[in-house]
């Protein structure tokens, strides 16, 4: 009997990622567009790497991002998004580039989960004890009159959280009242004279708080080769962002790179209280591309940290060389070798026995308990574990760089980080990225132990 079976958050959230990406395409057809250049590019790099395995998870994967005024929204979003099987995980503070907003990405958590389809959401939150009094109060009020959520999604998420069961068809319904967030809505909840002074406090309070709906703002695939799909972009005509965010190209990706097209300006009917309608614009979405490499551990972001703010004082200072070049070049004290990035615990890494190690193990003839011995005698193997989050400074450029005129430099202002705050009107804390990577990485080692059976590493 299907009305009383549980659900699958991981199948639920394969199909709420398909959902949004099938109306996103429908919504802006740019988007669809990339999708395209992004699967040439990505059936090149599998043929020439002779790696189909790679194909897979890819073709899937997206992550998008939408904007919230309330605490209200915040938390009923969360626990939609448990559901779904996406947790928060991060807190980004946006306020270090002048923004009155703070984030976090939801997201999968457990290995198998993200193995499966790694879909996320990076979410932010206005802050309005950032915002100036005469207009917060405003905002808020705007922000007061919508819903996001209808009754029967609300009765679904009750339902789910106290019987943890749905029946597919009311699945099908969760997911038709879920889109409704996050659909773009081309009429104003606001008049244009209240936009225009939304706007001028900030744009972002403008996006966020003139609308009904949470509009998804992106929708970015993720690419095997971001400087090809970079390339195509500006060959094509597109109007992508001169620079790509994140770390210069590498033999051994780390993190996350960037790029993006600019915000389409979209036609906006804004009403009046006496009924008068006024045709105006607001640019609002846009077009992403990311390229993933390996997590970093807290010692590998410190150095990344480090030498990315050392190249960017280097390209204010010096105009006259290009700021790829200056990129590089800083990077090129960051170790650009899997093992050696491993030996110096800069990344983290999924360990697995090979199958000689299972056939010395079998015997009882294991060279060495030390897991890095193990490994130079070929008996245990490694694999960097995929990055999963995002990165402040990367995401302030994105952010500037879709907004009408403004360029990310020399945007950086004292932070005012509250991630209290944050997790107050979450209702719960985010997850600390380091520990969860650092949690998969023990778990592999365990695995190896058991299946060598052996005692400590
Ligand atoms: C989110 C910008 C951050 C990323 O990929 O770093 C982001 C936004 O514009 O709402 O999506
Ligand atoms: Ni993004």
């Amino acid at each position: 009997d299907f009305t009383t079976a549980s659900f699958s958050p991981d199948a639920v959230r394969t199909r709420f990622s398909l959902a949004l990406s099938a109306m996103y395409k429908k919504e802006v057809p740019l988007y669809g567009d990339l999708i395209n250049i992004v699967n040439d590019v990505d059936d090149d790099v599998v043929r020439k790497q002779a790696r189909p395995e790679l194909a897979q998870r890819h073709r899937l994967e997206r992550h998008g991002a939408i904007r919230l005024g309330t605490q209200h929204e915040l938390r009923t979003i969360g626990r939609l998004f448990a559901i779904f099987g996406m947790h928060p995980v991060g807190y980004y503070d946006l306020s270090v580039v002048g923004f009155p907003l703070h984030a976090t990405a939801f997201r999968p958590i457990a290995t198998e989960s993200l193995a499966k389809n790694p879909f996320r959401i990076f979410t932010t939150l206005l802050r309005s004890d950032l915002v100036s009094e005469n207009v917060r109060e405003f905002a808020l009020k705007a922000l007061a009159k919508r819903n996001l959520f209808t009754d029967r999604l609300l009765q679904l998420i009750d339902q789910a959280e106290v019987t943890n069961t749905l029946s597919e068809s009311e699945i099908d319904e969760l997911l038709v009242e879920s889109l409704k967030i996050f659909k773009w809505h081309s009429v104003a909840i606001v008049s244009h004279e209240e936009y225009t002074r939304l706007l001028s406090e900030h744009p972002m309070v403008a996006d966020i708080a003139s609308f009904p709906s949470a509009h998804i703002n992106h929708l970015t695939p993720r690419t095997l080769d971001i400087d090809q799909v970079q390339q195509i972009m500006i060959d094509g005509g597109l109007p992508a962002k001169e620079r790509i965010e994140g770390p210069p190209p590498r033999k051994c990706e780390i993190l996350l790179r960037q790029t993006s097209f600019k915000a389409l300006e979209e036609e906006v009917r804004f009403y009046g209280a006496d009924g008068s309608l006024v045709i105006g614009s607001h640019t609002a979405r846009f077009g992403e591309v990311e390229q993933r490499g390996a997590a970093v551990t807290r010692k590998g972001r410190d150095l990344y940290d480090q030498l990315l703010s050392r190249a960017r004082a280097e390209m204010s200072h010096n105009v006259s060389v290009a700021p790829n070049e200056i990129l590089k070049a800083t990077f090129k004290s960051y170790p650009d070798d899997w093992n050696e990035l491993r030996k110096q615990t800069l990344t983290f890494n999924y360990y697995k026995p090979t199958i000689h190690g299972r056939e010395k193990a079998g015997k009882g003839e294991l060279s060495s308990t030390q897991l890095s011995q193990l490994i130079d005698d070929g008996l245990v193997q490694f694999e960097p574990i995929t990055y999963e989050d995002f990165l402040p400074v990367s995401a302030a450029g994105i952010f500037t760089s879709n907004l009408r005129s403004a360029s990310s430099e020399g945007l950086m202002k004292v932070g005012n980080a509250d991630r209290a705050g944050f997790e107050r009107d979450l209702g719960g804390p985010v997850a600390d990225e380091f520990k969860l990577y650092e949690t998969m990485q023990k778990e592999s080692i365990e695995k190896c132990r058991e299946v060598l059976g052996m005692g400590v590493i």
